[in-house]
């Protein structure tokens, strides 16, 4: 809590193109915490070096994921919106977590498992760690609520046994946080494989929607999208790849999946790809055309960074030194 605010924090790696999983699971969920709740946004590029990236690419997406961040309305003004490098506080308090968390625990994180699998030449420490910076994150600013997709919940779990476990030793350190997760679309899966969720680094491209890509190539990969060989459009778990469609729809429309089974009642799969795939557009042309004019500003997104992390910085100090007091680290003022 900020005074009388509860406090919001999430975070996305500027690790590849953005997908609509990323947008329907978590950053279109961001703005509706923007009035009444103190918000932080982060772009966490320490997270996305756990794997190998290219410099020049995570700089420039590291920009792209602001520009996104705010082009999905969420106004630097109301929000902190910033980048986690900028704030040295995060990956100091990830030491001290560091050793509040154990080696068992983080063994059995599920996204550790899947990427130590997808990467086996580089199962590097900051890999294993990961979930610890994310608690940091998390904790830094006594953070209530932690809007995420479903993939993430382990880690608040974790995040928020961390930091039971240190306030059972040092007494009111920590607000211990929630994950919160939309009611639909929390798991969007792949378009080629619908028992696998839609991730940005998939490498087959027919899998993925991004958020930028263009009306036709959407429209063309909607059409491809692996159902099964009947033709009802329905919700069944026995049916992954059309009950996934029915989800984008719905939430793309606001339509309800029973409204959704009523409209496409006795037509077939066909229609049914199309409309998803125009939907989709339909709801992504705006906030394609404000990242276009926001990304054009190169100044305006480093001033909005410089911004950002000076603000983040006040609180996450604060925190810090709070933490720092409570461990026995000498301070002198
Ligand atoms: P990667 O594929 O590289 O692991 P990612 O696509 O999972 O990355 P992140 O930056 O790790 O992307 O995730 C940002 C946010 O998007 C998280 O809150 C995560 O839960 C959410 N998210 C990611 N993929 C999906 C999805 N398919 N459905 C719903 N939410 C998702
Ligand atoms: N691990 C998250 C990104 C992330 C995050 C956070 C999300 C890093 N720090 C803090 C919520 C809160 C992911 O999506 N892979």
């Amino acid at each position: 809590m900020f005074g009388d605010r509860k406090v919001t924090f999430s975070g996305v790696q500027p690790s590849g193109n953005l997908t609509i999983g990323n947008y329907l699971g978590a950053i279109r969920n961001f703005k509706e915490y923007s009035e009444q709740y103190k918000t932080f946004y982060c772009v966490v590029d320490e997270h996305a070096v756990t794997v190998r990236q290219t410099p020049a690419d995570l700089r420039r997406r590291t920009y792209e994921t602001l520009a996104l961040y705010m082009a999905c309305g969420l106004d630097p003004e109301k929000n902190t919106l910033y980048v986690q490098s900028m704030v040295h506080e995060h990956a100091e308090l990830a030491w001290i977590l560091n050793c509040f968390t154990m080696f068992g625990e983080l063994s059995r994180m599920t996204q550790f498992k899947d990427k130590s699998a997808r990467h086996a030449d580089n199962i590097n420490a900051g890999l294993f760690t990961y979930p610890v910076l994310m608690a940091a994150d998390i904790l830094l600013y006594q953070t209530d609520v932690v809007p995420v997709g479903v993939d993430q919940v382990q880690h608040v779990e974790l995040c928020r046994d961390i930091a039971n476990r240190f306030n059972q030793i040092h007494p009111d350190t920590f607000t211990v946080p929630e994950a919160v997760m939309p009611k639909s679309g929390k798991k969007i899966m792949s378009l080629a494989d619908p028992e696998k969720k839609m991730s940005k680094s998939d490498e087959n491209q027919n899998a993925v929607v991004y958020i930028l890509d263009d009306r036709d190539t959407i429209i063309r990969k909607f059409k491809r999208a692996v159902t099964d060989s009947g033709s009802e459009i329905r919700q069944d778990p026995q049916k992954a790849g059309v009950s996934n469609l029915i989800t984008i729809y719905s939430c793309f429309t606001g339509k309800t999946a029973e409204e959704i089974e009523r409209e496409f009642s006795g037509r077939g799969y066909g229609d049914f790809k199309l409309a998803v795939g125009e939907a989709t557009a339909d709801a992504l042309a705006p906030v394609q055309a404000e990242y276009r004019r926001l990304l054009a500003d190169k100044a305006m997104l480093e001033a909005q960074m410089k911004k950002g992390a000076e603000e983040a910085s006040y609180y996450a100090r604060r925190t810090l030194s709070k933490v720092q007091k409570k461990l026995g680290f000498v301070q002198i003022r």
